[in-house]
């Protein structure tokens, strides 16, 4: 593990353009401590469960390697996955620069698979845009190739293969570029994620990059609740969140609980300040930017989360018919052996059937190397969440970034049973439950009746 005071010094080289910076952002990733620090460097970007890096400057250009190979990358606790990408993790380092540099990128191919890679959002000369066949030839696998040009504004970028990409962005490749402006921003805490979506079924320990629709694991930054670490911020800070979408089929309408953002720049430039209105919820669309600002003046923990509801729950996706209202657990029982994917949907919605997996072993049993659609262990209970899915925790001290725990409420400000005497005071009546209603018998064709008419 890498700890607080490595980390500083690692920001500090980072930042002086030493050649450490690399090296040890690899280190990071493969511990994945990097992402709970608090921003040490003012201009300097936060992953969260990544890393980021300035590279390093010879003779004037900020020069970075990224090395695109084969991964082992943990989802979240349960669920380990094969997949590609850069400098061993997915997504790749944050490339971070400054307006007006010239950088220089190495890509060394150590995939089984040509690729190519593309600089999404940025006007480079043509012969550097990394469209395979079209604007260069492949990158075979053992050969480094240079891609080099000058970054024309400050913006939020992405890059990813531009080479059989239904295969090599839904194995993980793809990573972040964020070109600060010359001037200091009045930004406190600036964070970068990327969401996406694999099809990496119950049971199994690959993508099935086959897969055009029906994607059933939602990420951010390649993670999924309750893997996605918290975005640790203090209270009355300027927040900004850099959202990227790289998703093969998928918009994300992200929404932030507890705070009105609004949305200050696309992967075009930024919004005029006239222009920007305030929202919720920002819908992503896949291949593009939005950057959201907010004052974080709530203190708690907020839920921050896609609101396409399935996105919300991991490695969603049963082949059977809804069950509401049916025990189904023998079905279980009998087809699991032959389809370990195969689960049927609870009886009284997803969350009573689903606080299962490594949580609660009492529950049906999980395929191997799988995780509980929903639900982890919150301060009151299982959170029914998964998937693209994180939290903000605005406190009114911060230290050191670390993750500080559940909020701790002032008292009386968590939502609790009402007691009869409030119930009277606000002349609440609450009726009785309806009368269980059975089910229509279902209506069968008799070929007599048919005559009949
Ligand atoms: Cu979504």
């Amino acid at each position: 593990m890498v700890n607080r005071r490595d980390f500083l010094k690692i920001s500090a080289a980072a930042v002086a353009g030493t050649s450490l910076s690399f090296r040890v952002g690899r280190a990071e990733a493969e511990t994945g401590t990097s992402a709970r620090r608090r921003n040490p460097n003012p201009g300097q970007v936060v992953t969260p469960n990544g890393f980021s890096t300035f590279g390093r400057e010879v003779d004037g250009v900020r020069v970075f390697h990224l090395v695109a190979e084969p991964v082992m990358h943990t989802m979240t606790d349960g669920l380990d996955v094969h997949m590609w990408g850069f400098n061993g993790h997915t997504p790749g380092p944050t490339l971070e620069a400054f307006a007006g540099e010239t950088i220089r990128i190495y890509v060394t191919n150590h995939l089984p698979a040509p690729t190519s890679i593309h600089w999404h959002g940025i006007e480079v000369p043509n012969g550097m845009d990394g469209v395979n066949g079209l604007t260069q030839p492949i990158i075979e696998p053992g050969e480094t190739f240079w891609y080099e040009f000058e970054l024309p504004r400050r913006g939020t970028f992405m890059y990813h293969p531009h080479s059989d990409e239904m295969t090599q962005i839904g194995m993980g490749m793809m990573g972040a570029i964020v070109v600060h402006p010359r001037q200091p921003e009045d930004i406190d805490r600036d964070f970068v994620i990327i969401l996406s979506e694999f099809a990496v079924r119950s049971g199994r320990s690959r993508p099935d990059t086959t897969e055009m629709v029906d994607f059933n694991t939602l990420t951010m930054n390649s993670k999924v609740f309750p893997g996605t670490d918290p975005l640790v911020v203090q209270r009355d800070d300027q927040v900004r969140i850099r959202l990227i979408n790289v998703s093969q089929m998928s918009h994300h309408p992200i929404h932030l609980h507890g705070h009105a953002f609004h949305i200050t720049a696309t992967e075009g430039g930024p919004i005029p300040e006239g222009a920007q209105w305030p929202e919720t919820t920002v819908l992503v669309p896949t291949g593009a930017v939005r950057e959201i600002t907010f004052i974080a003046d709530n203190p708690g923990d907020w839920a921050f989360h896609c609101h396409m509801l399935h996105h919300i729950m991991n490695q969603m996706g049963h082949p059977d018919p809804p069950t509401v209202g049916v025990d189904a657990s023998a079905v279980n029982e009998v087809v699991q052996p032959l389809i370990p994917e195969f689960m049927h949907m609870g009886e009284a919605g997803m969350a009573g059937a689903l606080h299962n997996g490594h949580h609660d072993h009492a529950a049906m049993p999980m395929p191997r190397n799988s995780v509980a659609m929903q639900t982890t262990p919150g301060p009151f209970g299982p959170i029914e969440m998964g998937g693209m899915f994180t939290i903000v925790k605005v406190r009114d001290q911060v230290i050191d970034d670390e993750d500080p725990g559940w909020y701790e409420h002032p008292d009386d400000t968590v939502a609790r049973a009402a007691t009869d005497q409030q119930l009277e005071r606000d002349g609440i009546e609450v009726p009785e439950p309806p009368e269980e209603v059975d089910e229509p018998e279902p209506h069968r064709h008799d070929p007599q009746d048919q005559h009949d008419h």
